[in-house]
């Protein structure tokens, strides 16, 4: 079944369970983002439970779509809509198995070859990065560029029809120039979180949605 997949994606920073954090996701939500995956690396299980439904009962109140990062037997219980998983993560087949067909399943890939496993075994959207270098994640793939993006798209074109999310050091500037070679869904962490005022903001989205 097609799922409806929003051209922005917020994706946590590593969260610190303090007012600062959760007021910035309610600014960025109140602000137009209607989409946010729960990326947190680091809590243990009580934690992330904990800081997840928080962050979730934000997503609610501005009808955000609520994805949580890789911990499938916490997606129930934290009323998520979806779960998206890397490569080392539970397989696709792993979470219809668990979830149903009911959920979001996102997947993070570095080639076109995962882009296509991807698709065969159901995700409804691929992650493609690191666009270039970023802190924001540990251990990353090797970095693809914009000659790497162009290479892995017109690939695409032929065979995949799910959404391909660009992910990795994107400002608006990336968006700019990865839209120019037929990318319209991005995924951001720090430009986004680092925002201060609403104009950023909508500039962002009216960029990426134009
Ligand atoms: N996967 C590849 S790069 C990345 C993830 C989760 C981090 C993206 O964060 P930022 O701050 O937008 O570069
Ligand atoms: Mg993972």
């Amino acid at each position: 079944m097609d799922k409806h997949i929003s051209n922005l994606h917020f994706i946590t920073p590593q969260p610190i369970d303090s007012i600062e954090f959760y007021e910035k996701i309610e600014f960025l939500l109140s602000n137009g983002i209607d989409w946010l995956q729960y990326r947190n690396k680091q809590s243990s299980d009580d934690a992330f439970v904990n800081i997840g439904l928080k962050v979730q009962s934000i997503c609610k109140k501005y009808n955000t779509t609520f994805i949580v990062n890789d911990r499938l037997h916490l997606v129930q219980q934290l009323n998520a809509d979806g779960i998206h998983v890397g490569q080392k993560d539970k397989t696709i087949s792993e979470v219809k198995k668990e979830l149903g067909s009911n959920y979001i399943v996102g997947n993070s890939t570095n080639n076109f070859q995962e882009i296509e496993a991807a698709q065969n075994n159901g995700a409804n959207y691929v992650g493609l990065g690191p666009f270039q270098f970023t802190n924001t994640k540990d251990n990353l793939n090797p970095v693809l560029g914009l000659n790497g993006f162009h290479q892995i798209i017109q690939k695409a074109k032929e065979y995949i029809n799910i959404p391909i999310v660009a992910i990795g050091g994107i400002t608006m500037k990336e968006t700019i120039e990865l839209k120019s070679i037929g990318i319209k869904h991005f995924a951001i962490s720090s430009y986004l979180f680092k925002m201060k005022n609403k104009e950023e903001i909508k500039h962002l989205i009216d960029e990426i949605n134009s």
